[in-house]
């Protein structure tokens, strides 16, 4: 076992290999930064969810935290709803994304806001416990060929039917297809219909406006690449005047990442094979890279870093250390356990508790508040402070 080393900054880009799509993703963030800041409006970079730490090249097994992403996805809602703010939402990859969280498919499956409807004459006439919209839910098929279902073709194959079209169906929104002897639509139930539509009006807008740029990562190493590529470019980009977006950019540092790596070049080639009895692990220190965001990466951007801990005894010392030792603006701390009702915020001169009813406490018919709505207010009205009382 080799000596577990100590990386600067600069030796872990020197000996860690970029991920494979960086420039490409670099460049995709400097047209939206440019794009967004023609437009007079600030940007934010979400970090979200939690890194891996592989174990091997060839990756089977990997170190990984709790984190689902819950915090940046709806975090990066909120910024894109106070309407001054593009959001570039750096989050692992297949964790809760914005917007489609709401219907993520452990807490509120697709699946079941839907119904099939058959719309034919002799459905639309019979008025039994099934009928929904004009028709009838259809029968099930008999098993084919020996399967209870046929095949489930591909969102990507082109369509079997050339007669699909978008009905509207007494006020609810449908699908219907005609095949021969068909007359099915699919249908959002009546009680789904408002806040999904209001949710897919907000994501179109987001999309029509060119407000939300995504990028995933999967491993520790690919996450500080495309942190530190991202800040130089939010850094360095400039308005038509020549400005730099500067104190106008934010850096909302959510993301759980490992304090711990495996080097590129101690990591074993081929899966980890078992003879030798139990496996024993040794991991080096990843670089703190706040200090540098700070002097070189983000140009005097706004700098939000987070920090969890378990212990209630250490959470406030730990997030005054940080902000000591890296110089940045704030650091939201929070519990493992409570993060979803309270935090505090730690500057310089003091820390204010931010907390919202949990769960258990609110009400039967209580409003479902989120705290991150409270937590993008307070840092938005800090971040105006930051920019000189300036509404851009
Ligand atoms: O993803 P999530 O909503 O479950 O959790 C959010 C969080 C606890 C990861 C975040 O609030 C946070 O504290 N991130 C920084 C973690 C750290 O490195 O200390």
């Amino acid at each position: 076992m080799s000596d577990p080393q100590q990386f600067s900054a600069t030796e872990f880009f020197d000996s860690q290999p970029p991920p494979p799509r960086l420039e490409e993703h670099l460049v995709a963030v400097q047209r939206f930064v440019e794009s967004n800041l023609r437009q007079g409006r600030r940007v934010v970079l979400v970090t979200s969810g939690g890194t891996t730490v592989p174990l091997e090249h060839n990756v089977v097994r990997f170190l990984d935290n709790f984190s689902a992403g819950t915090r940046g996805a709806a975090s990066a809602e909120h910024f894109l709803r106070s309407g001054r703010y593009a959001v570039i939402f750096l989050h692992r990859q297949h964790s809760l994304q914005p917007f489609s969280r709401h219907y993520s498919h452990s807490t509120n499956p697709f699946l079941d806001l839907l119904d099939v409807v058959d719309g034919s004459a002799a459905a639309a006439s019979s008025h039994d416990a099934f009928t929904v919209g004009k028709g009838k839910a259809p029968e099930f098929p008999p098993p084919q060929d020996g399967h209870l279902f046929p095949p489930i073709p591909s969102m990507h194959s082109p369509p079997t039917s050339p007669r699909s079209r978008a009905v509207p169906l007494d006020g609810v929104l449908s699908q219907q297809q005609q095949g021969p002897g068909e007359d099915v639509s699919i249908q959002i139930r009546p009680q789904n219909l408002t806040p999904m539509l209001s949710l897919l009006r907000s994501y179109k807008l987001v999309q029509h406006l060119n407000l939300l740029e995504s990028i995933p990562f999967v491993t520790v190493s690919e996450y500080l690449w495309l942190l530190r590529g991202i800040s130089r470019v939010m850094g360095q980009t400039t308005d038509a005047d020549g400005q730099a977006l500067g104190r106008r950019g934010m850096y909302y540092l959510a993301a759980a990442v490992s304090d711990f790596f495996i080097p590129y070049t101690k990591m074993a080639e081929h899966k980890i094979q078992s003879g030798k009895g139990s496996l024993v692990i040794e991991m080096d220190q990843v670089p703190k890279v706040l200090k540098t965001m700070v002097d070189e990466w983000s140009n005097e951007g706004f700098i939000v870093s987070f920090k969890l801990e378990t212990d209630p005894a250490i959470l406030i010392p730990k997030a005054r250390g940080a902000l000591e030792r890296y110089g940045h603006q704030i650091v939201v701390g929070n519990l493992l356990e409570t993060r979803k009702h309270e935090v505090v915020f730690v500057e310089r001169d003091g820390e204010e508790w931010l907390r919202i009813p949990a769960d258990a406490e609110r009400g039967a018919g209580g409003e479902v508040k989120e705290i991150e709505e409270d937590i993008i207010e307070h840092l938005v009205a800090l971040h105006d402070g930051y920019c000189g009382g300036a509404s851009v």
